[in-house]
């Protein structure tokens, strides 16, 4: 066994290796960061370290990170032993780039000592609480939950007199910030403690943010080939591709680093469009890729872009049915292509079935919102309906080889539900109907005729013709014919 990554190591790495240029010791812990996983490793760590970097930072500077952990114990018992020390592996086609992050300086485990992170956020050294916790956690408030265990910082620094500070979402969710300071103060309100609701609404700042880098769950066999190029283990690293894209509404009631490389904007409604180009064309196409991936079996994204029918038909997802959709910006030049080949990336092995998980949580703004744009348009949606009827297809809960998955979802069990009473009704159209009565997901769309319409096609050729096939007949250079 070699030995742990660890600060007095550094001299040992090998040289290619970046690793942090500031002082770690003594720097005060000005970010809270709840749900340190790997997509906050693999961005806002990875930004603060540059930020240190540049600012050559010293002892007693403001802005070190601690890491809390709102469920789990694994990522504090691996960084622990490395004093928060992780690497970042950011690989593509042409290899390869690793630099050890060091701007995690402890973490918490907020279920072992609730009372711990509390005090950290109400800690006067504390300025900014970032979030990277998944749509369904904004959802909850119960007792543990992000939102309950912010309010609960924020009465404490309130009752002592400590200033403002930011609460910072960095999820994949529109109007993240807003959405963010509504639960928030839903939450204190509850506590019936007006001064605090008051100093929350007007003191603090809820910042929005859009952040774009495609973060694939760590393997063992990362861990294991990390460790052996370092020549020391490295227990937590995380692995990402090169591309990233940051907006940032700067919004900070208490300061912040100066984060080089951040797209910062003025106002919410300008990140507001940037979330809309992601969420719609990144997320969006994402998310029709795993759903159609997962059944046809095809287990990563790079292997699923490898299907020609497949990448027509997301090209075309885009082009046609998106891209029009997208207001108050200027799409940057060749955006698709560019989203394209970063799904091809064939060093990511990125799972379809994580993409899959949470559908109920992921599909109102990856899709429904475009869909929506379209219906008012009166513009077709086939693609898109094609998207949906994947996600519900996907709920049969195993692929065309018969291999069971499964469903990863807060609503696993009424999906399912939805699914086997859509099979027991006689025809497409009244199962499509049937599903977009699913009012936590589909709200004002229930019984649309024009969704019904497109959908009803869709879920049929996938049940009868399996994903190739009805791919196929979206294919303009396809020899098959429609159906
Ligand atoms: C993905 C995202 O898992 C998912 O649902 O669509 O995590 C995606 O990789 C990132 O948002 C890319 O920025």
């Amino acid at each position: 066994m070699t030995a742990r990554l660890q600060p007095d190591a550094f001299a040992r790495l090998p040289r290619a290796v970046q690793r942090p240029a500031f002082e770690r010791s003594g720097l005060q812990r000005g970010i809270v960061h709840l749900g340190l996983g790997a997509f906050a490793r693999a961005h806002l760590a990875v930004f603060n370290d540059d930020a240190l970097d540049a600012a050559r930072a010293e002892s007693g500077a403001p802005w070190g990170l601690t890491g809390v952990s709102l469920r789990h114990a694994d990522t504090r018992d691996a960084l622990t032993p490395q004093q928060g020390l992780y690497t970042l592996a950011l690989r593509d086609a042409a290899g390869e780039r690793l630099r050890v992050i060091g701007s995690v300086l402890e973490v918490l485990v907020a279920p072992d000592d609730p009372q711990a992170v509390v005090e950290r956020l109400a800690h006067a050294h504390t300025r900014i609480v970032s979030l990277t916790i998944t749509e369904k956690a904004y959802r909850d408030d119960a007792a543990g939950s992000a939102v309950s265990v912010i309010s609960q910082g924020l009465r404490l620094r309130h009752a002592r007199g400590l200033p403002p500070i930011t609460l910072l979402s960095l999820d994949n969710l529109p109007a993240n910030g807003r959405v963010l300071r509504s639960r928030v103060l839903a939450h204190a309100e509850a506590l019936g403690n007006a001064a605090l609701s008051d100093w929350i609404a007007t003191q603090c700042s809820f910042p929005c943010s859009m952040v774009d880098r495609i973060v694939p769950r760590t393997t063992d066999t990362d861990r294991a080939q990390i460790s052996a190029a370092l020549g020391m283990q490295d227990a937590w690293p995380v692995v990402a591709e090169p591309y990233i894209d940051w907006v940032l509404e700067d919004r900070f009631a208490a300061g912040r680093p100066d984060w080089p490389g951040v797209h910062y904007v003025a106002s919410h409604e300008a990140v507001a469009a940037w979330e809309r180009l992601k969420l719609r064309m990144v997320n969006g196409a994402h998310s029709a890729l795993a759903y159609l991936s997962v059944s046809a079996g095809w287990a990563t994204v790079d292997v699923a872009l490898a299907q020609p029918a497949l990448r027509c038909y997301l090209d075309a997802l885009l082009r046609e049915e998106v891209e029009p959709t997208l207001t108050g910006l200027v799409v940057p030049a060749n955006y698709r292509e560019r989203l394209l080949s970063r799904f091809a990336n064939p060093a990511l092995a990125h799972r379809c079935a994580q993409i899959a998980m949470d559908g109920s949580q992921k599909v109102p703004q990856r899709w429904l919102a475009t869909l929506r744009d379209r219906l008012a348009a009166g513009a077709p949606i086939d693609h898109l309906a094609l998207a949906l009827a994947a996600w519900l297809h996907f709920l049969r809960g195993h692929d065309e080889a018969g291999q069971p998955y499964a469903i990863d979802d807060p609503l696993a069990t009424a999906l399912q539900a939805l699914h086997r009473d859509g099979e027991a009704l006689p025809d497409a159209r009244s199962r499509a109907d049937h599903f977009t009565r699913f009012a936590p997901v589909f709200g004002d769309l229930a019984g649309e005729s024009r969704l019904v319409a497109a959908l009803a096609p869709a879920l049929h050729s996938l049940r009868e013709r399996g994903v190739a096939a009805t791919l196929s007949s979206f294919d303009p250079h396809s020899t098959q014919a429609h159906p």
